[in-house]
């Protein structure tokens, strides 16, 4: 019985793959054909636009998924043609936030996975690369956004000339916290620190701002601090703020950033929480203002699984799965007391959310309901949202009215994320299926051991790899060590002792350590 259960498993989930592959490829090269190098394709005329930029953005986001689809090919004609065609310096007005998650997120998701993806790497890599420089660049031009008093960041800034002197100091919760990921990583490849102080200063500013009930609004004054619209909750305009507080911690092994967490959730849990649906309360009273469920709600449930509150994570998760199997898609917004959608929010931009959580909860459990949401949401989006150009935003959940509109999220996220539930021995979950394991070499003599410490998936599902921050960090420090051995011994005044600095693990090679750190072998350890 088990062996035939298994085989048919397997027989199912092979099938699934391939249908989210041509789903991928159905909606890709459409892009290519009929919309590069605007950043988006409009599915329903079959040409492009610029939304978020202009700046190809589909194909940026895009670009990690094709690996993770194991096309090795595309991946590096992709990765070369971006860095022909792709100019950060251009007059744009462009979302601080967007261009981090979706530009910033995907170029350094490409850069971490050029290895495996067969690339020509230079030698410092993955330290150094031509998509790491992109990624850098692209980020440089959000920084002026940051040059707040308050270190918190405007929402808006302009690629060529920074941020406009009557740009809005209004910005959502989200777009304040959600840089620490892709900047450390940045601050961490590259070693310039700033990145990742810019982001640090803002989620402490942040942090400052709650609530006497340790709750944060919507939206916030960068400037006067002052709280702008204050409900309080886990969706729209804050979501991947506690979501980067969480793989924050995770990635860089920070407990400021756990604790941070852990004091909101427990306010979260306190007062948003009713049956395991999570409502809109206000920030400083904690009444309720809307009880409404957001579709960007959704990834909390995969949150949840990853700090191991597994029972509630699953609780949840069934009221959300409930409201896919009413409508075929999650609404924007359902209203609760009501059990419906909520007037003017009735579409699905073909979002990834319940996808995602059901990626993480299919891991953590084994339990079969999570493939049973990928295959429905499969049937869904190929019934309701396919074109002959590509797959459209979903207006109306009720009359499966379209919208002329693909997100490149659609390709970023929701594909991945549905391929990755089908694929539990995919690489990025530390599994073999990509040939020779789940690691592999970098660096310099190939002692950075990548992959092997798990990947973090930023907000726009691109993952990044804890292991090649680590090791560039590593390798940065050791470097430094080395010069200040070198300065002192050179520097050393007659009659002064040598002191080697402490032993830790080398990166670079032990021999030329050695060569220059001979005496370790002369003192009494
Ligand atoms: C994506 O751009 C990101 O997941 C973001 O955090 C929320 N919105 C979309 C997907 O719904």
């Amino acid at each position: 019985h088990i062996t035939i259960h298994y085989t048919l498993y397997l027989q199912s989930t092979n099938t699934a793959l391939q249908r989210i592959k041509s789903m991928f490829y159905h909606a890709y090269n459409s892009y290519l054909d009929n919309a590069f190098p605007y950043d988006e394709l409009r599915p329903l005329t079959c040409d492009g636009q610029d939304t978020w930029g202009s700046f190809s953005l589909t194909l940026i986001d895009a670009l990690d998924t094709l690996l993770i689809l194991g096309n090795h090919t595309e991946f590096q004609r992709v990765a070369s043609l971006l860095q022909d065609t792709v100019d950060f310096d251009i007059d744009v007005n462009a979302s601080v936030f967007e261009t981090n998650i979706r530009v910033v997120g995907g170029l350094l998701s490409a850069h971490l996975l050029a290895g495996r993806a067969g690339m020509e790497l230079e030698p410092g890599w993955p330290c150094s690369g031509p998509l790491l420089r992109m990624a850098e660049d692209a980020a440089r031009k959000l920084l002026p956004a940051f040059q707040t008093a308050t270190g918190m960041p405007y929402g808006t800034v302009n690629l060529l000339n920074g941020v406009s002197p009557t740009e809005t100091p209004v910005t959502c919760t989200a777009g304040v916290g959600t840089f620490i990921l892709e900047f450390a990583t940045l601050s961490r490849l590259t070693g310039d620190e700033t990145f990742e102080n810019v982001a640090r200063r803002a989620l402490r500013a942040l942090w400052k701002t709650r609530s006497d009930i340790g709750l944060v609004g919507n939206h916030i004054d960068i400037l006067s601090k002052k709280w702008v619209a204050q409900d309080a909750g886990i969706g729209a305009g804050v979501d991947s703020y506690f979501e980067y507080l969480v793989k924050g911690a995770i990635m860089l092994q920070d407990e400021e950033l756990l604790t941070m967490f852990l004091e909101y959730d427990r306010a979260i849990q306190n007062y948003t929480r009713f049956d395991d649906w999570y409502l809109w309360v206000q920030m400083h009273k904690g009444t309720v203002s809307m009880p409404v469920f957001q579709s960007l709600e959704a990834f909390w449930p995969g949150l949840q699984s990853l700090l191991g509150n597994l029972d509630s994570a699953v609780r949840t998760f069934q009221n959300y799965y409930s409201v896919w199997r009413q409508f075929g898609g999650l609404p924007e917004f359902y209203s609760i007391p009501q059990g419906y959608t909520v007037d003017k929010r009735e579409g699905y931009p073909l979002r990834p959310e319940l996808i995602e959580s059901a990626m993480y909860l299919f891991r953590a459990t084994g339990d079969h309901t999570y493939l049973q949401l990928g295959l429905d949401a499969l049937e869904s989006i190929e019934r309701i949202a396919k074109t002959p150009c590509g797959y459209a935003t979903v207006k109306d959940l009720r009359d499966h009215q379209l919208d002329n509109r693909m997100e490149s999220f659609f390709l970023a996220e929701t594909v991945k994320y549905l391929y990755l539930l089908f694929d539990p021995a995919h690489f990025l979950h530390g599994g073999g299926s990509e040939g020779d394991g789940s690691w592999e070499e970098g660096g310099e003599s190939g002692e950075c051991v990548l992959g092997a410490g798990g990947f973090i998936f930023n907000t726009e599902a691109h993952p990044l790899d804890p292991a090649a921050l680590y090791c560039c960090s590593r390798h940065a420090q050791d470097q430094q060590e080395l010069r200040d051995v070198l300065l002192k011994s050179i520097a050393l005044k007659p009659g002064e002792k040598k002191t080697p600095p402490l032993l830790t693990c080398p990166v670079q090679p032990f021999r030329s350590r050695l060569s220059i750190l001979g005496q370790v072998f002369t003192d009494n350890t």
